[in-house]
């Protein structure tokens, strides 16, 4: 076998289809024998050979946010070996998509002993985690049954397909729940309550569009052009791994600038390590205060760019403020003091808050204002705080200031963009149910959801729902319970059978989730699937991969469309036609290809893609340069915001301050300012839970897939990082077990005693699969950072804080 995978020489077109007469070619060094000659010498090897081996492209498809090809070597219809992208170079543009340690590893994952086989249906509470194996034939009667019973009582508004990411990577297999096939054959049958929002970009997302009109940053490739790299609470060493991806792009980048970085975290991050880059430790959930400070600075050393800030921006002073605000509502009277709070935003008023100290600042502001082009940007930690609308909005008023924006080698403030193969994905028919809620307040409208409203709760689409949940379709999605807020509260209202009927889960493994399905179903994953996928961020190269199943389903394990074919069958006949429109899976995939060709003729053949298995493209522009038209001419091409310009000040946020329903500790404000929070640094539970937590997004998996591979477990231990000062306090150790609990529940970790984290806050690996006695003391010892966090949303995009929150720490 090892000569297949040293032979550099050979064409991939070999390497794919080297059967066992391939495999022989190989092993006679491409001596040419006549046919015959060659089939029966393949016989004699056969004869003393194990099974041949043969490779198959494949990918990993988890929600990382890279993507990366692998090369699967099969044997005896089983993956005993796993190599990544061999095509390509070391240059970037056409680089390798090397894949990291997770899906390298992915061997482990198909062959692993735990893995669903059967269809399943609940036996104990929801939550114990006992199932009975049952037939395909009674899974899908049940799940028929109890959908039709829901929609008849309650109609298609209580019927919810949660959020999901297992597979944001498929495209016939996508999980994303707005646009997988559970969302398609919902669309065939009515409808279903949807949501607005991601679990990963809630606050930003939802943000940002107040200032831009969009969410877009320049590609990190860009970098290039800079001359200092400034990073809010972003780590792409570790977020975006894939060597497709952009650490890549950053580290090939600033080698040809030579530009400065600094890191902006409570964390010394993999990607600050061994940079020999600036680490700025900052309190979580104060990066907007610190702002402020900068911004302090350059207003008083006169480092502002009057000019971008006059022609491309509203509400920076006096000038451009507009009329509806109120006088002296503009963001520079804020900074200075004569604002409504009168406070100046002096080094020293931030530096209480973020806990830098005043010099630190002030030299970042001439820094900042001095080094042009910055690529200013931030990572989505920020905005995963209670406050973290405001902090994205905050951020993004650095290059606005220094007007960096719109220009090569600068940045809006925003995380970086990628080039992309847009890919024709499977159509979805209208969604006749036009009611969503935020993705985070699912639990909410289990319990509640007919008192939700638009104002309060941030309904969409209606005033307020009319029904609860009653039916939940899970499909590649751990949020349920482990990647969801507060899995203990989420437990008890998920016990109680009255509230949401069904819970239909289709997964792999037995996870945290799938232990609260009514039925389980056992997937295929997508490697066992044909399939094909785009990048997600990949710099400036673009790249399309075929996969191919890489051994034939195993036990009664079903491929997503085969399940939902059969749930529309079951549904009515005319449901199945909608939802199938009589193709198989293979159909669609030539249909939606033979699509995407018809737009992008550069594209190769659907056949040429097969041989190829990953196909790559340069982005053609060069780099990515958010907004460059609008800053090229900003009347021809206006921002897609109400005046068209860059709105430092938001009427449409002064309207929605004014007339939704907030509690004390919520801001919505019209101005980026800095505002404290529920569960913060200042807040008063602060007293008896006197440390910050947050989960940070680790290595050892994505999210909670791969949670369960022991060599990743091994490589990259579940530690809850402390300093040596607050770990002094306590008596805790390096390698000590910890009891990490707040007044939501309590979880066992070893501590981590390192001064890689500032004092006063501690945080871990997020995703780590949660493991309690639900009936008895409900400590989780899997350490699942969500044993901790809250239900409750952040005020204006009714995201997930999951980043937010007050535990305290003692040694077992
Ligand atoms: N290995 C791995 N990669 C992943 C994932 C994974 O689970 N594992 N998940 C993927 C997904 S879906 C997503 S959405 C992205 C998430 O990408 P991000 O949201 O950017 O990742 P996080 O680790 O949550 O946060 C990034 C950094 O922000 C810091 N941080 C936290 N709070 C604050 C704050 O208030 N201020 C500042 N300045 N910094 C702060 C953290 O220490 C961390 O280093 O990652 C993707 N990549
Ligand atoms: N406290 C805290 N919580 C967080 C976060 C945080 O930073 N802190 N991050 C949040 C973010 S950004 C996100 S995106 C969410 C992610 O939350 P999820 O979307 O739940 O992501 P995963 O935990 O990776 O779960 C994916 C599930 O899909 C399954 N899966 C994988 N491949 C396949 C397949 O081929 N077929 C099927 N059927 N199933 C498959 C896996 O087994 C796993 O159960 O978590 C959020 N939760
Ligand atoms: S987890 Fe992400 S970076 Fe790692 S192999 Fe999979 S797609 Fe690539
Ligand atoms: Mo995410």
């Amino acid at each position: 076998m090892s000569d297949v995978e040293h032979h550099g020489g050979i064409s991939r077109r070999a390497l794919v289809k080297s059967t066992a007469i391939g495999s022989l070619a190989l092993a006679a060094g491409g001596l040419s024998l006549p046919f015959g000659l060659k089939s029966a010498a393949a016989a004699v090897q056969q004869a003393v050979q194990p099974a041949a081996d043969k490779v198959v492209w494949g990918a990993c498809s988890v929600n990382c946010g890279s993507r990366c090809a692998l090369r699967l070597h099969v044997k005896d219809d089983e993956v005993y070996w796993v190599e990544t992208d061999n095509t390509g170079e070391d240059i970037y543009g056409n680089h390798q998509v090397r894949a990291c340690l997770r899906g390298r590893s992915i061997r482990r994952r198909i062959n692993h002993p735990d893995r669903l086989n059967y269809p399943m249906k609940r036996v104990g509470k929801r939550g114990e985690g006992k199932f009975e194996r049952i037939s395909w034939d009674e899974a899908l009667d049940t799940i028929t049954k109890s959908l039709k019973g829901v929609v008849e009582k309650y109609g298609n508004e209580a019927v919810y397909i949660n959020y999901s990411s297992g597979i944001v990577g498929g495209n016939i297999t996508r999980s994303s729940p707005y646009a997988s096939l559970v969302a398609r054959l919902m669309n065939c049958y009515g409808g279903f309550l949807s949501h607005y929002g991601t679990y990963s970009t809630a606050q930003i997302a939802c943000a940002m569009p107040y200032t831009y009109g969009t969410n877009d940053g320049n590609s990190t490739s860009d970098i290039e052009n800079s001359k200092l790299v400034v990073m809010f609470g972003n780590n792409p060493a570790e977020t975006r791994m894939s060597g497709g991806g952009i650490t890549y792009f950053l580290e090939q980048a600033r080698e040809r600038s030579n530009a400065r970085m600094i890191v902006i975290d409570p964390r010394y991050t993999d990607t600050a390590a061994g940079r020999e880059d600036e680490w700025i430790p900052i309190r979580p959930g104060t990066d907007a205060a610190l702002v402020a400070g900068i911004a302090w600075v350059l207003i008083d050393e006169n480092l502002v760019d009057q000019p971008f800030l006059d022609k491309y921006c509203v509400g920076y002073d006096e000038k451009t403020l507009p009329a509806d605000a109120p006088a002296n509502g503009h963001y520079k009277a804020y900074i200075l003091g004569q604002g409504e709070d009168g406070t100046a935003k002096t080094p020293e008023w931030a530096s209480r808050i973020t806990g830098i100290p005043a010099d630190r600042i002030i030299k970042l502001a001439r820094e900042i204002g001095s080094a042009k082009p910055a690529y200013i940007c931030q990572g989505w930690g920020p905005q995963r705080q209670a406050n973290g609308e405001l902090t994205s909005r905050a951020i993004a008023m650095l290059p606005i200031l220094t007007g960096n924006v719109g220009i090569n080698g600068g940045n809006s403030g925003a995380r970086e963009s990628t080039y992309t193969i847009t890919i024709e994905r499977m159509p979805l028919p209208d969604n006749p149910v036009k009611t969503q809620i935020s993705c985070f307040s699912w639990t909410d409208a289990i319990v509640r959801g007919p008192e939700m409203t638009a104002t309060r709760d941030g309904v969409r689409g209606k005033d307020k729902l009319d029904v609860p949940i009653k039916f939940i379709w899970n499909y590649a999605g751990n949020t349920i319970t482990n990647q969801h807020s507060d899995i203990n509260k989420t437990h008890d209202i998920l016990q109680d059978e009255t509230l949401c009927e069904t819970i239909v889960v289709i997964d792999n493994f037995m996870t945290s989730s799938a232990k609260y399905a009514d039925i389980l179903l056992p997937d295929l994953m997508t490697v066992e699937q044909e399939d094909i996928i785009p990048n997600d961020y990949a710099g400036n190269m673009g790249y399309l991969i075929f996969l191919q199943p890489v051994t034939a389903p195993k036990f009664e394990r079903k491929p997503i469309y085969w399940i939902m074919s059969e749930v529309a069958k079951r549904l009515a006949p005319d449901v199945y036609q909608q939802f199938t429109e009589g193709r198989t899976q293979e159909e669609w995939l030539k249909l939606l290809y033979a699509k995407m060709l018809e737009k992008d003729p550069k594209l190769p053949s659907y056949e040429a893609l097969k041989e190829m298995g990953i196909y790559k493209r340069k982005d053609p522009n060069g780099h990515f340069v958010a907004y460059k038209k609008f800053r090229d001419d900003p009347e021809a091409n206006p921002l897609k915001t109400p005046s068209g310009k860059i709105e430092i000040y938001s009427s449409q946020l002064a309207k929605i301050a004014n007339s939704w329903e907030l509690e004390k500790d919520e801001t919505i404000s019209p101005l980026p300012v800095y505002a404290s929070t529920f569960d913060g640094w200042d807040a008063p539970e602060r007293s008896q839970f006197p440390l910050q937590m947050f989960g940070f997004h680790f290595k050892a998996r994505t999210h909670s897939s791969y949670g369960n591979i022991d060599i990743l477990q091994a490589a990259c231990r579940q530690e809850v990082w402390l300093n040596p000062v607050d770990a002094g306090q306590r008596g805790i150790k390096n390698g000590d077990l910890v009891r990490v609990f707040n007044a939501r529940g309590e979880l066992r970790i070893p501590a981590k005693v390192t001064p890689r984290i500032m004092p006063g806050v501690s945080a871990m690996g997020q995703g780590a699969w949660h493991e309690a006695n639900m009936t008895g003391d409900r400590v989780d010892h899997g350490s699942c950072i969500n044993t901790l966090t809250t239900h409750r949303p952040s005020p204006l995009a009714k995201g997930n804080p999951q980043h937010t929150n007050l535990v305290q720490i003692e040694k077992v």
